[in-house]
């Protein structure tokens, strides 16, 4: 043995520990939470093990994944055996599992602008899309003018948050752009225009070019999304 094949192998062993310690994500491409855990995986570069779920089909509903999930959604993570949910604390917890210090910074008072700009994201903006633009695809219902201006207004807070700095938090790119992001995309490619918006457009422009992966992490699920909602808008104009 010389030393190139010493080399071979040990990096040989290597990809087989990194493997075995590879966690494991249960997610389906075009959900926009989901792709929140692929955004930060990618700002971390670390590599989950991808398990994909089709819930068309109710694979979220084995009671294999019920024991791990019992609300059973996606993103769920399972690190050796410690499942967890909720793509925000899926990314928490990743960023504090690899110690990573400027996605989500110590000072309690960024941290706690982080975490309002988060639980924006879950409580009024992603919400307030879902209720306006789901019934539509799924239901097939209407477009309703009280749900969209509810919408509009969410995106008009938010572009009053990004008065005076580049990114979600301050200039540099942390959690909330990588949760954002994800939710404003999905608005986006929904058919929601973002004109009148500009720091929104901004913003969108500068993470799209700045957090890491973006084009797989994002717009792979994102054209799946778009596929699904192409699909059921032709259905529905049959
Ligand atoms: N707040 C949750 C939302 C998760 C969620 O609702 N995921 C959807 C897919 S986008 C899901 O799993 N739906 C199936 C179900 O609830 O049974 C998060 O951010 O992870």
């Amino acid at each position: 043995m010389d030393s190139n094949d010493i080399m071979q192998w040990m990096y040989s062993v290597y990809c087989i520990l990194l493997a075995q310690h590879a966690m494991d994500l249960y997610y389906t491409p075009g959900s926009a939470p989901c792709r929140v855990v692929l955004l930060v995986a990618a700002a971390l570069d670390i590599q989950l093990n991808l398990k994909e779920l089709n819930l068309q089909a109710g694979e979220h509903m084995t009671t294999e994944f019920l024991k791990l999930n019992p609300q059973h959604t996606v993103p769920t993570l399972v690190d050796d055996g410690f499942a967890l949910w909720e793509s925000r604390t899926i990314g928490r917890y990743l960023i504090r599992k690899y110690n990573n210090k400027e996605l989500y910074p110590e000072d309690i008072k960024i941290r706690a602008l982080i975490d309002q700009r988060l639980d924006f994201d879950l409580g009024t903006l992603y919400p307030r899309f879902g209720s306006f633009f789901y019934p539509q695809i799924f239901a097939g219902q209407p477009a309703d003018e009280n749900l969209f201006k509810r919408l509009e207004e969410s995106l008009d807070f938010f572009n009053s948050f990004l008065k005076g700095h580049k990114y979600a938090v301050g200039d540099t790119l942390t959690l909330a752009d990588l949760s954002l992001v994800a939710t404003v995309s999905t608005i986006e490619a929904a058919g929601v225009s973002l004109d009148s918006y500009p720091r929104v457009e901004r913003w969108f422009e500068l993470v799209k070019s700045t957090a890491p992966g973006y084009e797989q992490a994002n717009e792979k699920g994102l054209k799946k999304f778009k596929g699904l909602v192409a699909n059921v808008k032709a259905k529905t104009e049959l």
